[in-house]
């Protein structure tokens, strides 16, 4: 037995020295001392030994025990530290080089204006509803006092995607659902921001894709003057304290009267590519939500009145920030988009 034990002891220690990753530390570990490995096999004729003999042999399996739990112990010490260097080596990295800048974006022109004309808007007690770009021909056109044959549709040549659905040619269907859900109660002071559709031809001010902002109060004694006071107020804080607001007569199937209203143009009105020469820049459609709407909504239009507005974000955005073409939102080119970095 002391044979076997002295040989194992040797063996072991050999085969530890030739061995080059940690896992196989481990098997050898199970190997030579597991429940199941040589030791272990060895010490179980123990038992046949005499009671002189049995205390020398305990003794001397005990030392090759911890010989061997001592070179397995050095030998993964060693084999881990070279793994580690060998890691290093291949992941070599220099901490004092210059960290890479992280890249963040930062919001589009189109939403910083938009947040911009929302909180004018809040300013003045309204609050922010939200509609549907995929709209039913009901609220974007006959709920509108725009009947089917109503000549007036062809001023917003528009996509259909079924005969009933449509890719809304404007925000004011959001009137329309606003009122309806409110069930007749007053007041009602949102506005809405939301994109819009139409098979407009692109140039410098038009998109066939644009956003626009609508806007609708309705309630007892709400006047025209009102609708001129809140539009004047919204462009003097867009624009500074000397922005003028120009109204002109128009029309529009659910307002009446009805305006289109100009804001004083960027090249403070001696004319530009932007305004065509004329010195104002078309900013929004607007009027007093026409009878026939409120009724159509639920609303007494007796007892109540209302005014209605829908802007161009593009065209504020424009005026804001000195951009003489529309397309610019739309290329996606950085070189644009990051001048907003900082707004
Ligand atoms: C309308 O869309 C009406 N719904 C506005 C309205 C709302 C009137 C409530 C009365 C009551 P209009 O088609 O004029 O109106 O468009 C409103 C604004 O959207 C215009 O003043 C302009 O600023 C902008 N706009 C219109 N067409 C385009 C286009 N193709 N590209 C970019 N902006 C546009």
């Amino acid at each position: 037995m002391r044979e076997r034990l002295e040989q194992l002891n040797k063996e072991a220690l050999e085969e530890l020295c030739h061995i080059g990753n940690s896992q196989l530390v481990q098997d050898l570990r199970v190997k030579y001392l597991g429940k199941k490995g040589r030791l272990t096999e060895i010490l179980r004729g123990m038992g046949k030994l005499s009671a002189e003999e049995r205390p020398i042999i305990g003794q001397l399996a005990n030392t090759v025990r911890e010989n061997i739990e001592q070179k397995l112990e050095e030998v993964k010490v060693a084999i881990e530290k070279k793994e580690i260097e060998a890691k290093l080596q291949r992941e070599s990295l220099d901490v004092t080089l210059p960290g890479r800048p992280i890249q963040v974006g930062n919001r589009h022109p189109l939403t910083l204006v938009i947040e911009q004309i929302e909180d004018v808007f809040l300013g003045m007690g309204f609050t922010v509803a939200e509609g549907f770009e995929v709209e039913q021909d009901y609220y974007n056109f006959e709920a509108l006092n725009l009947p089917k044959d109503h000549p007036a549709r062809d001023m917003q040549d528009s996509f259909y995607i079924t005969e009933e659905i449509l890719m809304r040619t404007h925000t004011s269907p959001v009137q329309a659902r606003t009122m309806e859900k409110m069930e007749g109660e007053v007041p009602v002071k949102i506005i809405c921001p939301g994109r819009v559709y139409r098979r407009d031809n692109d140039d410098a001010t038009h998109s066939h894709v644009f956003t626009q902002i609508e806007g609708l109060m309705v309630g007892e004694n709400v006047r025209m003057s009102d609708l001129k006071g809140v539009l004047l107020e919204f462009a003097q804080q867009m624009f500074g304290e000397n922005a003028g607001i120009r109204l002109r007569p128009s029309f529009f199937p659910f307002t009446e009267p009805s305006a289109e209203v100009d804001v004083t143009c960027m090249c403070g009105g001696e004319g530009c590519k932007i305004c065509k020469n004329t010195g104002w820049i078309e900013v929004l459609g607007s009027g007093m939500v026409h009878p026939r709407v409120l009724e159509m909504a639920g609303y007494d239009s007796e007892k109540y009145t209302g005014f209605a507005f829908g802007l161009g974000v593009e065209r504020i955005a424009m005026k804001k920030y000195d951009i003489d073409d529309i397309r610019q939102f739309y290329t996606n080119d950085l070189r644009f988009l990051k001048q907003f970095n900082r707004v």
